[in-house]
């Protein structure tokens, strides 16, 4: 099967620069991988210490096995050259995927400047809109040379990393594939690493690092002008990696690749797909009253949305004005301006009952009305 795939990017390649590769063979599908959510108070600290990833079940490890060297190099798992294992982890509120990478290399290749360094490269399309989003695979491409496509289209839609593991004293830790360099600093990324081995030695390797999915990283706009992927709970992104493991020789010694294609490096809709998932429920109430608002701009009408957490059977909404309802998720009027409404809503349910009360944060005002008066 391996050989199959090969020969068939090798026919695609011998086929030359001007032939496109189908974007028939779609990779990100079901069921995919598991990102785990941390509680807002166990966020991982992002400095070489590893106890915060412990939470992480094993259930959410992906490993060396399901990799595969799409270079040729390997018949199957040789893991005495190279093996990982990388949890995936996100906090619902923040735009960040964060990761715990360990890997075991007979020879960490690392002394060079350059590209040629043991690489951890990821790929990020947290919107699955898939497609190219490197020159290389540019679709118009009589009209559009490489280097054009590298500052229009390169990083934008979704985003490729090569992570040196480790990079070598005084050299950045990862080469952000496009012209959005902003990408790799803080508060878009932070790393911090752990290993005590020399270049050339064998090892372990352990390393944390976050990164900020874009929608839209803008090529020559800066973080302004760009679109953060949001993140939430059962959202569906599309994420991959490979390991390219130098082992000392030319060349290098392995493509070890999380895809089935070897170009999903570049193109969007060949990486895999990755689920975020809910907060464990160990790290909750069995009942927590939740909710939201939004106001009807220029009206003293609310609609409130209960997101409250467990089995609820009743809700009570207590509106601050007086008055009170049982549904779910109300409407309500109020008949005064204010800013300054206390609103509380109760649940109950089996496992017992819980409030949330929000100190002003429902304010409205209604200018047209004649009669309004300023508090
Ligand atoms: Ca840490
Ligand atoms: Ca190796
Ligand atoms: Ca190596």
């Amino acid at each position: 099967m391996k050989k199959l795939v090969l020969a068939v990017l090798c026919a695609m390649v011998a086929v030359g620069a001007q032939a496109q590769k189908p974007l028939t063979d779609i990779q990100v599908r079901e069921p995919g991988y598991k990102v785990f959510q941390f509680p807002r108070n166990m966020i991982p600290r992002i400095d070489g210490e590893f106890s915060d990833w412990d939470i992480v079940p094993d259930s959410y490890i992906v490993s060396m096995d399901q990799m595969w060297d799409d270079s040729g190099k390997h018949e199957g798992l040789d893991k005495s050259s190279m093996d990982i294992k990388v949890k995936v982890g996100w906090v619902e509120g923040l735009n960040r995927l964060y990761f715990y990478y360990e890997a075991y290399d007979n020879y960490w290749d690392f002394d060079q400047l350059g590209l040629r360094n043991d690489t951890f490269e990821i790929v990020v399309d947290a919107d699955l809109s898939g497609g190219p989003h490197v020159d290389e695979f540019r679709i118009n491409q009589d009209a559009m040379s490489r280097l054009e496509a590298f500052f229009k289209l390169q990083n934008v839609h979704a985003q490729n990393y090569h992570i040196f593991t480790p990079p070598t004293e005084g050299k950045s830790w990862t080469m952000a594939w496009g012209p959005q360099q902003w990408l790799k600093e803080l508060p878009y990324a932070n790393y911090a690493y752990d290993y005590s081995f020399k270049h050339g030695e064998s090892g372990k390797l352990r390393f944390e690092f976050y990164i900020t999915p874009f929608d839209y990283a803008s090529p020559d706009g800066g973080p302004a002008a760009s679109t953060e992927s949001k993140l939430y709970v059962g959202k569906k992104i599309g994420l991959c990696w490979a390991v390219i493991d130098y082992d000392g020789g030319p060349g290098n010694n392995g493509f070890w690749n999380l895809s089935k294609h070897h170009q999903m490096y570049g193109i969007a809709n060949e990486e895999c797909l990755f689920t975020l998932e809910p907060l464990e429920a160990r790290f909750r109430k069995p009942i927590e009253a939740g909710w939201s608002h939004q106001v009807i701009k220029d009206t003293r009408t609310v609609a409130f949305r209960d997101e409250s957490w467990g089995n609820v059977t009743s809700w009570l909404w207590d509106f601050g004005d007086g008055t009170t309802s049982t549904e779910q998720n109300p409407i309500h009027t109020y008949a005064e301006d204010n800013a300054r409404y206390v609103v509380t809503l109760y649940v109950k349910g089996p496992a017992g009952e819980s409030r949330l009360c929000k100190v002003w944060d429902v304010s409205v005002m209604d200018p047209t009305d004649p009669n309004w008066r300023p508090y």
